[in-house]
């Protein structure tokens, strides 16, 4: 294993654009998902594949667990249908993993699912904490008409299993309803 002191401390002004919406300096590789990159995970097929949904600005870090990883995302507001921009959502290949998001900007739900079905839907915006245990497969949702900003931190080797969200889909969906943003049944979920 590599020693972890041979990475330097460093500082990373967070430097808040509230007409972007962004947080710079980036450290490492931008991220941009489009609708093109989110197939099949709208109810309704998107007109405009290229639409950009969100990206996540990382702060980068080796992916073990003697780190804590970081990033910033940056979710566009917007709908596909009655849908809210969302994230693609994922389980930590390492199931264990926890995670927090800490709200920077906007305003959003955080929708998590267990893969036993189980699902709990929590509020995003500036100043909250959600707090992610293992086990929980999580997916932010935008329902503002601002860019919905959130930063990101969880054990370095977590890993990224998109695949069983892509196969299942989330217990719940949040849609634009008469009364503002509703969670209703996802009626395209598979139970186990
Ligand atoms: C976040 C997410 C980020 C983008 O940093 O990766 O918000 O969402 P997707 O990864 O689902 O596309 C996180 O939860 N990292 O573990
Ligand atoms: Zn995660």
């Amino acid at each position: 294993m590599t020693d972890p002191s041979e990475l330097h401390p460093f500082t990373t002004l967070l430097d808040l654009d509230l007409d972007l919406g962004a947080l710079t300096p980036v450290r490492g590789e931008v991220t941009e998902r489009r609708l093109a990159d989110m197939r099949g995970m709208y109810q309704r097929e998107p007109a405009d594949p290229e639409r950009l949904v969100y990206q996540v600005l990382p702060i980068e870090v080796p992916a073990t667990n003697a780190n804590i990883l970081c990033s910033t995302t940056l979710l566009h507001p917007g709908q596909v249908g009655d849908e809210f921009h969302m994230t693609k959502g994922h389980f930590h290949e390492v199931r264990d993993r926890g995670e927090f998001y800490l709200g920077i900007a906007g305003e959003g739900r955080l929708v998590m699912a267990t893969e036993d079905g189980r699902s709990v839907v929590e509020p995003m915006r500036r100043g909250t904490l959600n707090y992610i245990p293992g086990g929980w497969a999580h997916r932010s949702v935008n329902v503002g008409d601002e860019p919905l900003v959130f930063l990101a931190a969880y054990i370095g080797d977590a890993g990224h299993d998109y695949g069983t969200i892509e196969d299942r889909g989330f217990p719940v969906l949040v849609v634009h309803g008469s009364g503002g943003p509703a969670v209703v049944d996802n009626p395209r979920y598979r139970s186990r």
